[in-house]
């Protein structure tokens, strides 16, 4: 059942009804008014707030915007909530915390964009369809290599270049990322290419090797060419749980990440997570990605994003 349709169960006016009828009232469902505030009254709206609260973490919604949430839901109700004013208030938290800067920056000449994210999010996959976007929007690109952890992941990017009509900076299984992306960025600057996109890998020996190559690919930007990337993504799978905040925490402590590019949203998304990132780590989502191919992806929308949340399972 989604999110959706259990705060509408756990608020719905049969339930006061029902309780109603229990307690030797006599109205009916849909006109039942407010509980007045009488001791067990407030008792049973203690339980409705708890269980709301549950149903919220459940949903992965992090601590502060659950609080959030409750403190709307009882400020603004005299009584006992309706569906609608719980649905609006937690509709309006949501969007409350994803109220960041979304603009994806693709300035610089080249600008750069270094996507990062544990293995298998979807990061080689986000890249092939952000370029295929940029491109359709008159831009030239050269995507990057840099996950030369293992062979695969270089031909992947490079058969995935080659369907969408955008040049890849091959590099060798084993070759240090930081060269290949020194050698992009030269080729890029050469051939006055608009954005350099950088795959990196998702999977090394340890966490450590995997943020240390991280940031000495972005010292080799910075020393070498004099810049910073334009922005810095890091790709959240939207199918997993409460580990997105872990990972998104590891990554910005490592790199100024930027964005968020969110994949797989569906693919069942629980996605209640990103609320927890965006409110903590004040990081955008700035894409998302809905699909396997190379047009699934569009511009971070409030509204789809809160939408997917509810309707989560
Ligand atoms: N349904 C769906 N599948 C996706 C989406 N994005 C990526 N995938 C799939 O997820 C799998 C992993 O995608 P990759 O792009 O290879 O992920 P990666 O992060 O580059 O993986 P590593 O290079 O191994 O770290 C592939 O099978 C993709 O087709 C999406 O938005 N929706
Ligand atoms: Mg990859």
């Amino acid at each position: 059942m989604s999110f959706l349709a259990r705060l509408r169960q756990l608020f719905e006016p049969a339930k006061t009804e029902e309780r109603t009828a229990v307690a030797g009232g006599t109205q009916t469902g849909a006109e039942t008014p407010p509980m007045p505030e009488t001791g067990r009254g407030s008792t049973r709206e203690a339980a409705d707030f708890e269980a709301l609260e549950e149903l919220l973490i459940d949903a992965g919604i992090d601590v502060e915007t659950t609080m959030a949430i409750l403190h709307d839901v009882r400020k603004g109700t005299i009584g006992r909530p309706t569906v609608d004013q719980v649905v609006g208030r937690v509709r309006a938290q949501l969007a409350a915390a994803l109220d960041l800067d979304s603009a994806l920056h693709v300035d610089g000449s080249p600008a750069v964009i270094l996507v990062t994210g544990v293995n298998g999010v979807g990061k080689t996959s986000s890249i092939a369809k952000l370029a295929n976007m940029l491109k359709d929007g008159g831009m030239t690109i050269l995507l990057v290599a840099a996950d030369t952890f293992r062979a695969g992941a270089i031909d992947q990017l490079a058969v995935l270049g080659e369907r969408i009509g955008v040049p890849v900076m091959r590099s060798i299984e084993g070759q240090d990322p930081s060269s290949v992306v020194f050698n992009g960025l030269q080729k890029a600057i050469a051939d006055s290419v608009d954005v350099v996109i950088v795959d990196t890998a998702g999977r090394m020996e340890n966490k450590k090797n995997l943020t240390a190559e991280l940031q000495k690919i972005l010292r080799t930007i910075e020393t070498k060419f004099g810049r910073s990337p334009s922005e810095v993504l890091l790709v959240i799978d939207a199918t997993t749980g409460e580990n997105a905040l872990m990972q998104a925490r590891a990554f910005s402590d490592a790199v100024p990440v930027s964005g968020i590019i969110l994949t797989k949203v569906d693919s069942g998304a629980r996605g209640g997570s990103i609320i927890g990132i965006a409110r903590e780590l004040r990081i955008p989502i700035k894409l998302v990605c809905d699909g396997e191919t190379m047009t699934s992806i569009k511009p971070f929308d409030k509204d789809d994003v809160v939408n997917m949340i509810l309707l989560s399972e």
